[in-house]
């Protein structure tokens, strides 16, 4: 009968994919002008941008470096990890969903 009718409302959902944030960690011996070149380089920073970047990481301990997606955000950190060993600093590189 229509007194027992329910009407349930749905919402239409265009679902947006995650974002994830990449990070850099400060540690006491990865030289400040390598970090630089790390920022300018994989993360398409200015010399200034990136200095500025350097110092925030060297003086909090980490700072967000930029937001991508899953895929581009696993590239940039395995692409900085990868950089750091083969240089041979113990830089490190972590992402984490917004
Ligand atoms: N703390 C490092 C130093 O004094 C510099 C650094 C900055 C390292 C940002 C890692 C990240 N040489």
């Amino acid at each position: 009968g229509s007194d027992s009718d329910v009407v349930v409302e749905t919402k239409p959902k265009t679902k947006r994919p995650p974002l994830y944030k990449v990070m850099l960690l400060n540690d006491d011996y990865t030289p400040m002008e390598f970090v630089v070149h790390v920022l300018e380089r994989f993360f398409g920073k200015t010399h200034g941008q990136a200095f500025e970047i350097m110092l925030t990481v060297h003086k909090k301990g980490l700072a967000v470096v930029g937001v991508y997606s899953h895929e581009i955000a696993e590239t940039k950190v395995a692409q900085v990890m990868d950089f750091a060993r083969r240089h041979q600093h113990p830089l490190q590189c972590t992402m984490e969903k917004e």
